[in-house]
């Protein structure tokens, strides 16, 4: 299907930065959640409906929570990160289940190909049965300076690496969201390059952090987490956390990500964490703690060096920080 490819410079003003133009939008929500704390408008009932239909996983929740993996900040509680969501698919503001009554998480088809000894599509079920899963809490932080923690339910992505067999010449894995305007209204808009697009080197991939996730708070994740089936790298800023993965393709070349393709100015290939390396037009500094409002420091690969540093060192070049 041809996409037409939308560069910045052809975007309104309004919408060149959408990223930062919804952050200033994210903050109105704030009287918003108010109300739905009263309970004036329908609330969590709403937000979590998608995660309410039948889900044939159900029976491997909850999984062993794996204890490598510490926070340094309470968990936030679901009603506060199930109303606060980026799914550009659905919705430009931050409360995107409303918008999702299409959406379906069954049935699920996943393709992996290009550069690999055993090219297939599964069933999310059918993968499912292959892969062992567990519970992570991860740090989650935006790249418009909004962080939260959540407890992930997922499996290693290397173990989905190692099912595709990448042959010696892979060296990065390409991943795409579904694309179904039907469903998700907002992939009618072309001014955006669908289907959302992310990629990693394949050493990222297999770095014991990167996590494919199916699950959150014990249960098959609702949909506006990404279910059934989304990344979460939790090193990066938020975009890298692909969302709603229908293919994972193995290939020699760098691939270009969504935001990259919209700006590539702001929004690059890499994407790591660093509070010392603004957003061309924001600190990334310090970050605000989405249950709480308060704003925290930023930590280097946001806390997560000991595990990702040695993946960049010598790339350093390589703007290795968007
Ligand atoms: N397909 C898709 N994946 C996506 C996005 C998106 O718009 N579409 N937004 C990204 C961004 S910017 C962030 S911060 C995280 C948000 O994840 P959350 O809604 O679970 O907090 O999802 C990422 N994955
Ligand atoms: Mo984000």
């Amino acid at each position: 299907m041809h996409v037409r490819r939308t560069r910045g410079w052809e975007l309104p003003s309004s919408s060149a930065t959408p990223e930062a133009l919804y952050f200033s939008r994210r903050e109105l929500m704030g009287a918003g959640a108010a109300l739905l704390a009263a309970g004036v408008v329908a609330g969590p009932a709403v937000a979590q409906r998608v995660g309410d239909l039948p889900d044939p996983s159900a029976g491997l929740y909850p999984a062993a929570q794996n204890p490598r993996y510490t926070l340094d900040r309470p968990v936030t509680p679901q009603d506060k990160s199930s109303v606060v969501n980026n799914y550009y698919e659905f919705s430009y503001g931050k409360n995107v289940a409303p918008s999702m009554g299409r959406f379906q998480r069954r049935p699920w088809l996943v393709k992996i190909d290009g550069l690999v000894e055993k090219p297939q599509e599964f069933g999310i079920d059918d993968l499912l049965k292959k892969v062992q899963l567990e519970e992570r809490l991860y740090r989650h932080r935006c790249v418009e300076a909004w962080s939260m923690a959540v407890p992930w339910t997922g499996f290693p992505m290397k173990d989905l690496v190692a099912l595709a067999a990448p042959t010696s010449a892979a060296k990065y894995v390409r991943m795409e969201t579904f694309l179904d305007p039907k469903v998700a209204p907002n992939q009618k808009d072309f001014r955006f390059p669908w289907p959302y697009v992310e990629g990693l080197t394949l050493a990222e991939a297999t770095n014991e952090l990167a996590f494919l996730v199916t699950g959150v708070y014990g249960k098959p994740a609702p949909g506006q987490y990404g279910a059934p089936l989304r990344l979460v790298t939790p090193w990066k800023y938020g975009f890298k956390s692909i969302k709603g993965i229908v293919r994972f393709s193995f290939t020699d070349k760098q691939p270009v990500s969504f935001w990259e393709e919209v700006q590539g100015g702001e929004y690059g290939f890499w994407a790591n964490v660093n509070p010392k390396v603004p957003h061309p037009r924001w600190s990334q500094a310090s970050e605000e703690d989405i249950t709480t409002g308060n704003r925290r420091p930023t930590l280097l690969f946001n806390g997560y060096g000991e595990f990702v540093a040695d993946l960049y060192k010598g790339r350093e070049a390589e703007k290795i920080w968007f």
